[in-house]
């Protein structure tokens, strides 16, 4: 079966994370509506018509250089343009382009060819934002949808078809990330408080899964989630525990419905202060090589 590498890029909040688990149909990407939501590339594979597809998600990459994770965010969607056979450029409705300018003329650069995606159509079904996203971007057309109205997939999938036609080379598959892997489940975790916590909190926490063990129809899940001062450990049990045990609950149903199996999940909550300027936590939660 041929292999086509699918990589989806764009701005933080278009709805990258949205546009993957809709075409996987299952909850597999960390979806929120804060900024910043996804932090590492991640590759999930999908069988479509006679292709494997291998789509990867990428963080959208407009963060300050201001610690060593940000870094790592910002370098990390870029470094798929090159392996990629297909690029989705996905943006939405607004009025100014400048970010997808730049990220076309790295593409540009590679001398690949993409395909310009506007999702969120059913914020502005006028489309008001057009005639400045044609002009900007230097494009006679774009294809519109909505992820979430599920808007003009028939179309999405006509063009997919189109660029499939187009790829000559059969990618070469490594089959290393084959299985559900370990990041997924960290940031299933994550999506949890991301969701459930406010202000700095989501950006100031990571997961870290300390043990995996699959017996007979469950797994076994221990994790840690990481946080830079002891408020915010405090926030994250909260009251007798409650926001914990909230986010167990969460984390453990999306996990359940993306493994399909029953899990028991532990969580345990560490200050770890600085650790977003940590190599080595940043290593062993898989944010850098
Ligand atoms: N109105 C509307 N909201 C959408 C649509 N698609 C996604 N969203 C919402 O947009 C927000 C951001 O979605 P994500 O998929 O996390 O965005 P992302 O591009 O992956 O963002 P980062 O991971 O931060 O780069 C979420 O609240 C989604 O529910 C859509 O078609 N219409
Ligand atoms: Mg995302």
């Amino acid at each position: 079966m041929k292999t086509i590498k699918l990589l989806i890029i764009g701005k933080s909040n278009v709805g990258k994370s949205s546009l993957i688990n809709h075409l996987l149909k299952n909850h597999s990407a960390l979806v929120s509506n804060k900024l910043h939501a996804t932090r590492i590339a991640s590759t999930y594979r999908f069988n479509y018509k006679n292709f494997n597809i291998e789509i990867i998600d990428t963080p959208g990459a407009s963060v300050t250089n201001n610690n060593l994770l940000s870094q790592a965010m910002k370098s990390n969607s870029m470094k798929y343009i090159t392996s990629a056979n297909i690029i989705i450029l996905l943006t939405q409705p607004q009025s100014k382009y400048d970010y997808e300018m730049k990220i076309i003329d790295q593409i540009r650069e590679s001398g690949k060819s993409f395909i310009i995606v506007v999702n969120k159509i059913d914020l502005d079904l006028n489309k008001r934002f057009e005639k400045e996203l044609l002009s900007s971007l230097s494009i006679k057309q774009a294809i519109y949808i909505s992820v979430t109205e599920s808007i003009n997939f028939a179309s999405f999938y006509m063009l997919l078809d189109k660029h499939i036609d187009t790829v000559t080379a059969s990618y070469q598959s490594s089959d290393k990330d084959l299985s559900y892997s370990r990041s997924n489940i960290q940031e299933l975790i994550r999506e949890a408080i991301v969701n459930r916590t406010n202000e700095e909190l989501p950006y100031e926490s990571a997961v870290l899964i300390n043990d995996y063990k699959e017996q007979n129809n469950s797994i076994v899940i221990k994790a840690d989630i990481i946080v830079s001062k002891e408020n915010h450990k405090k926030i994250i049990i909260g009251k007798k525990g409650s926001m914990i045990k909230n986010i167990g609950i969460k984390a453990r149903k999306v996990l359940e419905d993306s493994l399909v199996k029953k899990v028991h999940l532990s969580l345990f909550v560490v200050v770890k202060s600085n650790w977003k300027n940590n190599p080595n936590i940043l290593k062993d939660l898989g944010y850098i090589d």
